[in-house]
C-alpha cells in the first residue's frame, strides 16, 4: 500500500486511527499486533511494542499480512463448482443459494449424521473462529467427532503423562539460563521471540546446544548442534540419564520428593550407555558424554522442546524421555530451569461454554482421526458422504497425499471448504465461501509459547463479501432450525465467553489487548506436578492401564534411516521460514524468498547419485514419487535428506509435495502423524523429461 499523491490544493480529508490485534498463525509466539487503518483501508502493521513477547518485531511473514490480506487472489464471494471434481472450475452465487443449498445437503443425510465429517486445524489459532460456533454446529448435528492430531499429539500427551499437563517453563526466564538444549526446533525460523531470549542468555554466558539431525540456521548460531538421526531422541535421552546416575549428577532430594518410578527409571537407563546410543543416533559417542556433563554440572538449565521431534513412530516416548531429565537434576528448582514444550495447558480457556458439547444429548458420534484423512475417505464400509473443511488444507498437509487426493476427488462427496484463498484442498470443493481474515474478524487467543491472552478486533470490513466462519456457522445452524439461544452468539459475544467471569483480567484484556495470566515463576520448584501423584511421572500408571509401557523407552522409526537398500534416505520434510505450514506459499513476495521446493541433500549422498546442485530429482517410494530440485547443502548429514516447506501441490514441478512420499502409519502415543519418519530413494532426472512436467500455476 502507498499513499495516494495528495495535491496541495485540496487535501482530502484523513481518518488514521490504530487498532490492537493478534497473530492469529499457529505459532508458539502468539504475537500482539497493532494495524494502522486510514479512510478504511489497512495501511500498516506492526508488533505491538507494548506486549513483552511481540516487543514490537515481527516475524517476515506477518509483517507482510497486508500484502496477503489484499491479494488479488483473495476469494471475495462463494462459489459452486461448474467443473469436474477437483478442476477448481467454480461459478459464482450468492450467500443465500450457497447456504440453502448446503444446508439442504447436510439435512438429507440428518438420519445418519456421522457420515458428515469436520474438518479445521488452526489456520486461525482463535478460540472464536476456530473451536466454537463450529463445534455447536457439528454437536447439535451429531457429526462424525474429529481427532485433531496432525501436529502436536505426541509431545502432548506425553508432557500429560509426564508433567501432569501441556505446562512448562514461562518463555521470558529461558533468558536467566546457563545452558539451553534447543531440542527438535529451529527456532530463528518457527519461534522467533524465544531465540531472542536464548540470544540474551548466551550473551551473559550460557551455552547453546541444538540437538537436531538439520543444521538448521538455529544450529549455526548455537555453540553446539548434536545431528542425530531422525526418530533417534528417546536414546539420547537415556544414554544422558546413563550419565546422570553413573556420575551422580542427580538431584536426589527432588527426585525422593517429587517423582514417581525413579527406580525402574534407573534401571531402563543404565541399559543405555553413550556407546550404545551413539550406534543408535548417529552421533560420536563423546559428544553425548559431553552434552550429559554439561547438563549434569549447569545451573540453571532449560530445554526448549518443540514439535519437530515427535513426528515419528516412538515421537511420544521420546517427549516423556525428555521431559525426565529437569526432574532428575532439579532443574525445576530455578526460575530459568525446566522444560517447555508447550504452554496451553495453563490457559484456563472455557472451552464448555465455547463449544457446548451438550448439545450431544448423549450422542457418542465416531471419532475420525485427522492423520488418516487419506484412509477415512477412501473407506467403503463406514463413507463418509460430506466433509467441511476449515482453517487447514488437507490436500497439501496431510500424510500420504495420493490417498488423500483420491478421496477429495470421490464425486459422491459433497464438500464445503470454507477458505480464504484457493487452496489445493478448495480446488475440490462443491461450494467453496470466501473467509474473512484476522484483520476483518473478532477474536481471542491463547498461546502455546508464552502465557497471555491475547483480543484481535477488527481493523477493517471483510473483502468483498467475506465472512467469518462463526457466522457461517451461525447460519447454517438458522437454516437447519437449530434454535437453542447459543446459536445466535455474536462474534464478540463469543469472545467475551471464551472466559469465566474473574478467570482473566477483561478489563486489561480490552484495554491494551493483552493480559497476562497470574502464574508462578517456577511452577515445579516444589513438586505438585498435575499429575495424578502430584509428582513428575516418570512411571506412568496411566500408560500402562493402556497397554503401554510404563516408561519412556526408544522406540526405533517405522521406517529407520539405513535399514532398507530400496530406499536408504531418510526424509524429513520440516517447515519453511518464510512459510507458515501451507499458508502464504500464495504471498509472491514471500514465495520469491523461499525459491521452489527443494530437497537438500548432503554432497557424499548427491555424488553416489550423480545429482548436480540445482538438478531436478524424483524422490520416491512404494508410496508414490515427488519431483524437485536437488540443493546439495551443508545443512543435510549423510543419509539424511529434506524435502523443505510444505508447499501447495499445484505450484511445485508435478503437482505434488512431500506429502506424496510420508505416511498415515500413527505415533505410539497420542495418535499423531509420523511425517518425519520416512524412507525414500532419490535419483536424478534426465533433463528431456524433466520439461514434460506440468509448469507451475
Ligand atoms: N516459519 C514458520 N514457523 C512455524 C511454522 C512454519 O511452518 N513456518 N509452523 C508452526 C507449527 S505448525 C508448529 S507445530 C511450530 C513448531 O513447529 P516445528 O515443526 O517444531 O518447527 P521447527 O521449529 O522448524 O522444528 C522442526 C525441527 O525439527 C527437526 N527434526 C526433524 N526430525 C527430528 C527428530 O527426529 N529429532 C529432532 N531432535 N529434531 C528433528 C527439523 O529438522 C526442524 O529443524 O512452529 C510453528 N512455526
Ligand atoms: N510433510 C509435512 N507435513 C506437515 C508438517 C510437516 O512438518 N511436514 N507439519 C504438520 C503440522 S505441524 C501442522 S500444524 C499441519 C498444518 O496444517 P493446516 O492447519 O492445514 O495449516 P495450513 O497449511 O497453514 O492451512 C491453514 C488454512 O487455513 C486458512 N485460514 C486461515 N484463517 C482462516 C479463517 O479465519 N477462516 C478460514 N475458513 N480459513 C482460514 C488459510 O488460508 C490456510 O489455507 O500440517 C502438518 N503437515
Ligand atoms: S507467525 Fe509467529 S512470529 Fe510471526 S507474527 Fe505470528 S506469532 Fe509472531
Ligand atoms: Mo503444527
Amino acid at each position: 500500500m502507498v499513499d495516494a499523491p495528495v495535491s496541495a490544493t485540496a487535501v482530502p480529508p484523513t481518518n488514521t486511527s490504530t487498532v490492537l490485534g493478534a497473530c492469529p498463525h499457529d505459532c508458539p509466539d502468539t504475537c500482539a499486533l497493532v494495524t494502522t487503518v486510514r479512510d478504511g483501508v489497512a495501511v500498516k502493521l506492526q508488533g505491538n511494542p507494548a506486549h513483552p513477547h511481540t516487543a514490537g518485531v515481527l516475524c517476515t511473514k506477518v509483517s507482510r499480512y497486508i500484502e496477503r490480506n489484499d491479494h488479488a487472489e483473495r476469494l471475495v464471494q462463494p462459489m459452486r463448482r461448474s467443473g469436474p471434481k477437483g478442476s477448481g472450475q467454480f461459478e459464482p452465487v450468492s450467500w443465500d443459494v450457497a447456504l440453502d443449498d448446503i444446508a439442504a445437503h447436510l439435512r438429507a443425510l440428518q438420519t445418519d449424521p456421522e457420515t458428515i465429517v469436520p474438518y479445521s486445524y488452526a489456520g486461525t489459532m482463535g478460540l472464536v473462529q476456530g473451536e466454537s460456533m463450529d463445534r455447536r454446529f457439528f454437536h447439535k448435528l451429531g457429526a462424525t467427532l474429529l481427532d485433531r492430531t496432525i501436529c502436536s499429539m505426541a509431545g502432548g500427551e506425553a508432557m500429560v503423562h509426564t508433567l501432569g499437563a501441556k505446562v512448562g517453563m514461562r518463555i521470558e526466564f529461558f533468558a536467566e539460563a546457563k545452558l539451553i538444549l534447543i531440542w527438535g526446533s529451529n527456532s530463528i525460523a518457527s519461534n522467533l521471540h524465544f531465540w531472542r531470549h536464548a540470544q540474551a542468555a548466551r550473551r551473559a554466558g550460557a551455552r547453546l546446544v541444538c540437538i537436531d539431525p538439520r543444521k538448521t540456521e538455529t544450529a549455526d548460531k548455537c555453540d553446539e548442534h548434536i545431528a542425530l538421526l531422525p526418530g533417534t531422541d528417546a536414546a539420547l535421552a537415556l544414554a544422558l540419564m546413563h550419565e546422570l546416575i553413573v556420575h551422580d549428577w542427580l538431584d536426589h532430594g527432588f527426585i525422593a520428593d517429587h517423582t514417581l518410578g525413579w527406580e525402574q527409571l534407573r534401571e531402563r537407563a543404565l541399559q543405555w550407555p553413550p556407546s550404545r546410543a551413539a550406534a543408535v543416533c548417529g552421533v560420536p559417542e563423546a559428544q553425548i558424554v559431553a552434552l550429559a556433563q554439561a547438563y549434569g554440572t549447569t545451573r540453571p538449565a532449560a530445554i526448549r522442546l518443540n514439535y519437530g521431534m515427535q513426528r515419528v513412530r516412538g515421537g511420544g516416548n521420546a517427549a516423556r524421555a525428555i521431559a525426565c531429565l529437569p526432574a532428575l537434576v532439579g532443574a525445576w528448582r530455578d526460575r530459568a530451569g525446566g522444560l517447555l514444550l508447550s504452554s496451553s495447558g495453563h490457559f484456563p480457556a472455557d472451552r464448555a461454554a465455547l463449544q457446548c458439547p451438550d448439545l450431544l444429548a448423549g450422542r457418542q458420534p465416531r471419532t475420525i482421526n485427522m492423520s488418516t484423512i487419506g484412509d477415512a475417505l477412501l473407506d467403503e464400509a463406514r463413507p463418509v458422504k460430506a466433509i467441511v473443511v476449515y482453517n487447514s488444507n488437507p490436500v497439501a498437509v496431510a500424510p500420504e497425499s495420493g490417498k488423500v487426493v483420491a478421496g477429495f476427488a470421490r464425486e459422491d462427496l459433497f464438500t464445503v471448504v470454507l477458505e480464504q484463498f484457493r487452496t489445493d484442498t478448495a480446488d475440490y470443493a462443491d461450494y467453496l465461501l470466501p473467509a474473512t481474515t484476522q484483520l476483518e474478524h473478532w477474536d481471542i487467543h491463547c498461546s502455546y509459547g508464552h502465557t497471555d491472552v491475547l483480543l484481535n478486533r477488527p481493523a477493517v470490513a471483510p473483502r468483498g463479501e467475506a465472512r467469518s466462519n462463526a457466522w457461517v456457522f451461525r447460519e447454517l445452524a438458522r437454516r437447519m432450525g437449530f434454535d437453542e439461544p447459543c446459536f445466535s452468539d455474536d462474534d464478540e459475544a463469543l469472545c467475551r465467553s471464551a472466559f469465566a467471569p474473574g478467570a482473566i483480567d477483561h478489563a486489561q484484556l480490552l484495554e491494551q489487548g493483552f493480559t497476562s495470566l497470574k502464574l508462578p515463576e517456577a511452577p515445579f520448584a516444589e513438586g505438585r506436578f498435575p499429575t495424578p501423584s502430584g509428582r513428575c511421572e516418570f512411571f506412568s500408571a496411566r500408560l500402562q492401564a493402556q497397554g503401554m509401557d510404563g516408561l519412556p523407552d526408544h522406540l526405533p522409526n517405522y521406517e529407520p534411516a539405513g535399514s532398507s537398500t530400496e530406499f536408504p534416505l531418510a526424509m524429513i520434510s520440516p517447515p519453511a521460514r518464510n512459510f507458515l505450514n501451507s499458508t502464504f506459499v500464495n504471498v509472491t513476495s514471500l514465495r520469491a524468498i523461499e525459491g521452489e521446493p527443494l530437497l537438500e541433500i548432503h554432497e557424499a549422498d548427491a555424488a553416489a547419485r550423480g545429482i548436480e546442485d540445482g538438478a531436478v530429482v524424483r524422490v520416491f517410494n512404494k508410496r508414490g514419487e515427488h519431483r524437485c530440485r536437488a540443493e546439495v547443502s551443508r545443512r543435510a548429514r549423510p543419509g539424511v535428506v529434506h524435502g523443505m516447506g510444505i508447499w501447495w501441490r499445484k505450484l511445485g514441478l508435478d503437482g505434488t509435495n512431500v506429502n506424496q512420499l510420508t505416511s498415515q502409519r500413527l505415533t505410539d502415543i497420542g495418535r499423531g502423524p509420523t511425517f518425519y519418519d520416512c524412507l525414500v530413494e532419490v535419483e536424478r532426472v534426465a533433463p528431456s523429461s524433466s520439461a514434460a512436467g506440468s509448469g507451475p500455476e
